[in-house]
């Protein structure tokens, strides 16, 4: 047995299928002579932020992280750091599953501490980050068996046959990019995996001072814009579209009422946009935004009512130094 395995689960033409989808109801449909348009207020455009992380939006998503105004991933990092031998401790994990799992970076604080830990199974929709990590992974531990699944996590998961007990990490705070009713069919889906006795380990992102929030969106160096626009250059190449990411600015915005970030681009002028993979044409008034990002931001109560609700109990709740960001273990 070969200790690096990929399995896709993701086929090439269901990841084309759902890109299509996705842009067909953020920019397609709502461009049809309904009701509300007829009023005169077309429903805001948007596009999951799941397509943002090609190659290049990866590699862009790296260098966020280092940006001095986005913070979670550092705190984050603090958190695992200090816990991460309470965590070994709690879950007696045999297999790590991550879910989003990018450059595997963070989770080396998690493979030193699970000492009694068989095999690493990063579940991410990018082959490249996958690729990459895996290879790294198993020149620095010889006993470790990868078993790397290309797979979107919010269309349900199939997971190899490994050893338990198992801890499933969703770190980054990229629980936030769900929807409301998106996230409680998420962590409901997320529990069916677990047998009694596997653990969740979830990173989350906190309310804090909008000025903060923002900045983490919206930086001085403009890394966050280039990310944002990359959205396009991906349905361009991917649906032969003819964005121009030049006519569009990156907005970042506070929704108080819900609790999250949105990013946004702005269209700097009126355009109509061509899409013939999917014989559309989408027209942009000066000023409409089309939604790429929510990023929800939460409380501890929020969480715990959350997990609660899909039958898992919150057992620890450790935040940075400056409880910006929050990791929580729950038990199934
Ligand atoms: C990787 C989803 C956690 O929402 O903060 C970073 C992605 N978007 N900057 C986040 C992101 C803009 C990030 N997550």
């Amino acid at each position: 047995m070969s200790p690096f395995h990929l399995t896709r689960t993701l086929a090439e033409d269901a990841a084309d299928a759902a890109l299509r989808a996705d842009v067909l109801r953020g920019l397609g449909l709502s461009q049809g002579p309904d009701a509300s348009r007829a009023e005169g207020t077309p429903a805001l455009k948007t596009l999951p932020p799941k397509w943002f992380y090609d190659a290049h939006g990866s590699d862009l998503f790296e260098k966020i992280t280092e940006l001095p105004e986005y913070y979670p991933t550092r705190a984050e990092r603090e958190i695992l750091i200090a816990r991460s031998g309470e965590i070994a401790a709690a879950t007696g994990a045999r297999t790590l599953i991550e879910l989003g799992s990018g450059s595997s970076e963070k989770t080396r604080y998690l493979l030193d501490a699970l000492t009694g830990l068989r095999t690493y199974v990063p579940v991410d929709v990018s082959e490249s980050a996958l690729t990459q990590a895996g290879q790294a992974l198993i020149a620095e531990r010889p006993g470790l068996d990868v078993h790397a699944l290309v797979a979107d996590f919010t269309a349900g998961l199939t997971l190899p046959d490994t050893p338990g007990p198992r801890l499933v990490a969703f770190l980054g705070g990229t629980i936030g990019n769900l929807l409301p009713a998106e996230r409680a069919e998420f962590l409901a889906s997320v529990r069916s995996l677990l047998a009694p006795g596997d653990a969740l380990l979830l990173g989350t992102d906190l309310v804090k001072d909008e000025s903060v929030l923002v900045a983490a969106y919206d930086d001085k160096a403009g890394v966050t814009a280039e990310f944002d626009k990359n959205v396009l250059t991906v349905v361009n190449r991917e649906l032969g579209a003819d964005f121009d990411p030049d006519a569009f600015t990156h907005v970042a915005l506070w929704d108080a009422e819900n609790e999250w970030i949105e990013m946004r681009l702005r269209a700097r002028r009126e355009q109509t946009v061509k899409i013939p993979a999917l014989d559309l044409a989408v027209h942009f008034a000066e000023g409409e935004e089309l939604r790429t990002e929510v990023s929800a931001k939460f409380r501890e109560d929020g969480v715990r009512r959350e997990l609660a609700a899909a039958g898992m109990a919150l057992a620890h709740w450790w935040t940075d130094e400056e409880a910006r960001f929050a990791l929580s273990l729950s038990m199934a």
